[in-house]
């Protein structure tokens, strides 16, 4: 019986193998792979490579990593982005000669996905490249034999990275349009039901000075509006659907009735494309939530569809202060039992779709500097909408992690680096006890930096 299973298990992922090897694009991918496409695999972060083809030859793409890539050859064609495990063939239609090949997800050609493409008519058809190697010591890729005249240039550009975000701290003005995650009022109904409209669409939003992109939001912000409550509230969501495609509404976090689970089609019909649905339910639990499309998530939530839900105990005012361990001892360090948190920040991690490495929707120098004064307490909630897990890294002040997905924690412990993974809310306290501007980024160097510029996960705050 066991056997009989294997083989059925073995016989369903050779099926499904199968499947997605299929080209996505015109359906010619096996085809043309045995007529002699040059393979090629895309991973984190690699492009397999150097790549040779000949006029008018073919690449076979292929996306062997867990994200979303593409392929695009600079100067040429490129592919659609490629899910996990899809595959399209690319017609190479270029003049003999060599051209850069990479992939455009933000971040991604930095941490590796960059190689060459050589259409010469020596070429022989159907070879696969070779890994290329990736990132170095620099964090780029490979190519490490610049001269010092280079790098001073790399010097200067890096420094110059920095110029639009210190703007931002003196100015006290944001460098793009656009902040996202802001709290958005209820409408308080008859019988004190709270109600929110949150509308589905896509946007230009400006991810980095200059740079939009096509953004699938709530309200036409990244992240979408903040709700707070506070438990025993009775609330209802009123979704429009402005998109071109379905959507439901997922709130992870919250616990609440199985047909208000926001999971077409088992727990609702789909909202189509210009309809509407309303979720009602009443709150039962604090909660550090966060509510997204889940039909279409794996592309709708890193593009954007993403917002925060935040509800306290009753009386809390709509605050997540509730995870703080006030007038405990942590590791030595007293907990005020009369704490006031100055700033309670959402931030929101993300790394894939249109969106990218980023911090709240923005890419380094956007990114919203914090300002403090000497003593005060923030209490701040790391979000992730995207695929990997990010090390925070908040320069001199160690982070007091006291909640875990809105839970607050028997042992809350201090670090100066905390982990946030796909899915998860973690909460952390920290003190700003020095003056000076403090850095803030992810510790994954290739999300932060790059040879010409800081860039992505990258924030900071200033202390007076
Ligand atoms: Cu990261």
């Amino acid at each position: 019986m066991l056997a009989v299973l294997g083989g059925g298990v073995a016989m369903a992922l050779v099926i499904l193998a199968i499947g997605i090897t299929v080209n996505r694009g015109d359906g010619a991918g096996a085809t043309d792979a045995a007529a002699g496409a040059v393979p090629v695999s895309l991973t984190e972060f690699a492009i397999s490579g150097p790549l040779e083809v000949a006029p008018g030859g073919s690449l076979l793409v292929t996306n062997d990593g867990s994200q979303q890539h593409d392929l695009v050859i600079d100067g040429g064609p490129a592919t659609a982005m490629l899910g996990s495990g899809e595959s399209e063939t690319l017609v190479v239609d270029l003049p003999e000669g060599e051209y850069e090949v990479y992939c455009s997800v933000s971040g991604h050609a930095e941490a590796g996905m960059v190689t060459t493409l050589t259409v010469t008519g020596d070429a022989a058809a159907g070879e696969p490249g070779e890994i290329a190697e990736v990132a170095d010591a620099h964090g780029g890729h490979g190519d490490t034999e610049l001269t010092p005249e280079e790098w001073a240039v790399m010097d200067e550009k890096m420094i110059a990275s920095f110029e639009p975000f210190v703007d931002q701290i003196t100015s006290g003005e944001p460098n793009t349009e656009g902040l996202g995650g802001q709290e958005l009022e209820p409408t308080i109904l008859e019988d004190g039901t709270k109600e929110w409209t949150l509308t589905a669409e896509i946007v230009d939003w400006e991810l980095e000075p200059g740079n939009f992109v096509k953004a699938w939001t709530y309200n036409g912000t990244v992240p979408g509006p903040t709700l707070r409550g506070e438990v025993g509230d009775n609330i209802r969501i009123k979704v429009i659907n402005n998109l071109p495609m379905g959507t439901d509404v997922h709130m992870h976090g919250m616990i609440l009735p199985n047909d208000q689970d926001g999971v077409a089609p088992l727990t609702q019909e789909l909202i189509g494309p210009g309809e509407e649905y309303t979720y009602e339910y009443t709150v039962v639990e604090p909660a550090v939530a966060m509510y997204h499309p889940h039909i279409h998530g794996q592309e709708a939530v890193p593009n954007g569809m993403w917002g925060a839900m935040i509800f306290s105990p009753e009386g809390g005012g709509g605050s997540g202060d509730y995870v703080i361990p006030r007038g405990r001892t942590i590791s030595g360090v007293e907990i005020p039992e009369d704490l006031e948190v100055a700033h309670e920040e959402n931030m929101v991690l993300n790394d894939a779709g249109v969106i990218g490495l980023s911090l709240n929707g923005k890419s380094f120098p956007a990114t919203e500097p914090y300002a403090m004064e000497q003593g005060e307490w923030m209490l701040v909630h790391y979000y992730s909408e995207g695929l990997q897990v990010h090390p925070m890294h908040l320069h001199q002040f160690p982070q007091l992690v006291v909640a875990r997905d809105g839970i607050p924690l028997d042992f809350p412990y201090w670090a100066d680096t905390v982990n946030v993974a796909p899915g998860e809310r973690w909460s952390v306290l920290f003190q700003a006890k020095s003056p000076g501007v403090w850095v803030w980024h992810c510790h994954i160097l290739t999300h932060a930096e790059r040879k010409d510029g800081m860039f992505g996960m990258v924030t900071a705050i200033a202390v007076s």
